[in-house]
């Protein structure tokens, strides 16, 4: 049996009473044109500098919004059904819980209704966590005894955590569960359906229900993401910058040797700081797993990777030697081999079985289940990489050198550069969108360029910085 489950299938097999449309699975978010394999190029759009004044990229979650009146019908006699009239849909998502809301024509009370007491109501938000267009997850909300929500693993009727559930007549169903039951995504899509028993005057025992689905004609909504990026200072210090980015701390004494690389928790609720002789400075909920600041090392730590647990990192040290902890795996190194340049920076690929190290010179080494999809070890470049990003699907990378030009490989989509822009100060770092169709740049004084669907929050500004220069950005 697959274990991917198309949304049309499930409607399919699960829904008997249906009356799908049938149409073909479509995808609901824009498609990408614009992908550039080399792409050194000049800004296009809303890739604004940030270093002083704000600008108007706003990215944000598409939700479902409203759902038409009267589509809630019954295959057998196309009786309409009040209680099951989707009118709107919605999920908010923040670093701490997703919440989930729907209401109906007539939101009719779970716990006293007819319908939900004795009948086969359900109502689903059905949950896509890796943007594949497949179903992975359902949020289940429905009375048995009692008012119930729960998270299921569609693949294997699992259930991953209860959620909370909440009423109101006029408000409608709310059902509110931790992102780490669904594997703390960045990004989602999703899709609802009310199926609502409708034939209790004729059968109180019966399983005929009308079904209504939103978005209809099988799409999905979203995606469904958090607002907000974290910076890191030389001196250890941290900047939070968005709705959903929440201070979390950093260092309020200057550590023996400056910070270089910081990595978010996986939650979003908290990240790491790595200096130079690799020791490691956690805030949040991110746990200390080790370090190597206590044994000698050949090279300085440059940068380092949160594993999708968050139970883990690896650090990686200027000559391409890696060190991991926890639940972090080694799965090769540059340690052994001469290189050219300096590795700058690494990423880590979605399911944490592989990495990625990047080189100044754009030189790239995949390992673990990380391909390789290009890289400017060959190029003569201008100026030297200081950073990468993979996309969410792990089929493509970007890098950006200190004068903001990027390259973009595999599934990776241009967005924009300042490579034809004179900066001030040069790039420090990169981050990717939760969709992966964006990024920001971060300039070593704090300055922020953004692109494609991620949104400016802000900046640390000359005041906050004490002229500690910007090392690291992490996004939400
Ligand atoms: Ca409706
Ligand atoms: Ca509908």
């Amino acid at each position: 049996m697959s274990s991917r489950v198309p949304r049309a299938a499930y409607l399919g097999a699960v829904v008997a009473l249906a009356v799908a449309s049938g149409a073909p699975r479509a995808f609901a978010g824009p498609t990408s044109t614009d992908r550039a394999t080399h792409a050194n190029l000049p800004a296009v759009g809303s890739g604004v500098y940030h270093g002083a004044r704000k600008a108007g990229v706003t990215a944000a979650s598409v939700q479902i919004g409203t759902d038409p009146a009267g589509d809630a019908t019954r295959s057998l006699d196309g009786v309409n059904a009040s209680c099951g009239d989707l009118r709107s849909s919605s999920i908010d998502f923040s670093a701490g819980a997703i919440t989930a809301h729907a209401s109906m024509a007539t939101n009719c009370d779970p716990a006293t209704d007819g319908g939900w007491v004795h009948g086969a109501t359900q109502l689903v938000w059905l949950i896509d966590t890796n943007n594949d267009q497949f179903i992975d997850d359902a949020l289940r909300y429905y009375t048995d005894g009692r008012v119930t929500a729960e998270v299921v693993k569609i693949s294997t009727g699992e259930r991953l955590c209860s959620a909370a559930t909440s009423f109101a007549p006029d408000a409608g169903y709310a059902a509110s569960f931790d992102p780490s039951c669904i594997g703390a995504p960045r990004s989602f899509r999703y899709a609802t359906e009310m199926r609502y028993d409708s034939d209790l005057a004729h059968s109180p025992s019966s399983d005929v229900v009308t079904l209504d689905l939103a978005p209809d004609d099988n799409l999905y909504a979203g995606p469904i993401t958090r607002r907000g990026y974290f910076m890191f200072g030389q001196d250890g210090h941290s900047y939070h910058f968005g709705a959903d980015a929440k201070d979390h701390g950093g260092l309020t004494t200057r550590p023996n040797l400056p910070v270089v690389g910081a990595a978010l928790s996986p939650s979003g609720s908290g990240y790491w700081e790595v200096a130079t002789d690799g020791g490691i400075f956690a805030f949040g909920d991110a746990s200390f797993f080790g370090s190597t600041g206590a044994i000698h090392l050949n090279r300085p730590i440059v940068g380092m990777a949160s594993t999708p647990s968050g139970k883990g990192y690896w650090l990686v040290a200027s000559d391409g030697g890696i060190f991991a902890y926890g639940d972090a795996v080694f799965y090769g190194s540059t340690g052994a081999i001469h290189l050219n340049r300096p590795i700058v920076g690494m990423a880590s690929t979605p399911s944490g079985k592989g990495y990625w190290l990047v080189a100044s010179d754009g030189g790239i080494f995949a390992y673990g289940d990380a391909v390789f999809y290009g890289s400017t070890g060959a190029m003569h470049l201008n100026q030297p990489i200081v950073g990468m990003a993979s996309t969410p699907s792990g089929k493509g990378y970007w890098f950006v050198a200190s004068d903001g030009g990027i390259f973009a490989y595999g599934d990776a989509a241009f967005y924009g550069s300042t490579g034809a822009i004179h900066l001030n100060k040069p790039i420090v770092g990169m981050a990717s969108s939760p969709s992966g169709k964006g990024y920001w740049f971060v300039a070593s004084d704090g300055g922020v360029f953004n692109y494609g669907d991620a949104a400016f929050d802000g900046t640390p500004g000359a005041i906050m910085l004490f002229s500690q220069p910007i090392v690291a950005i992490g996004a939400l």
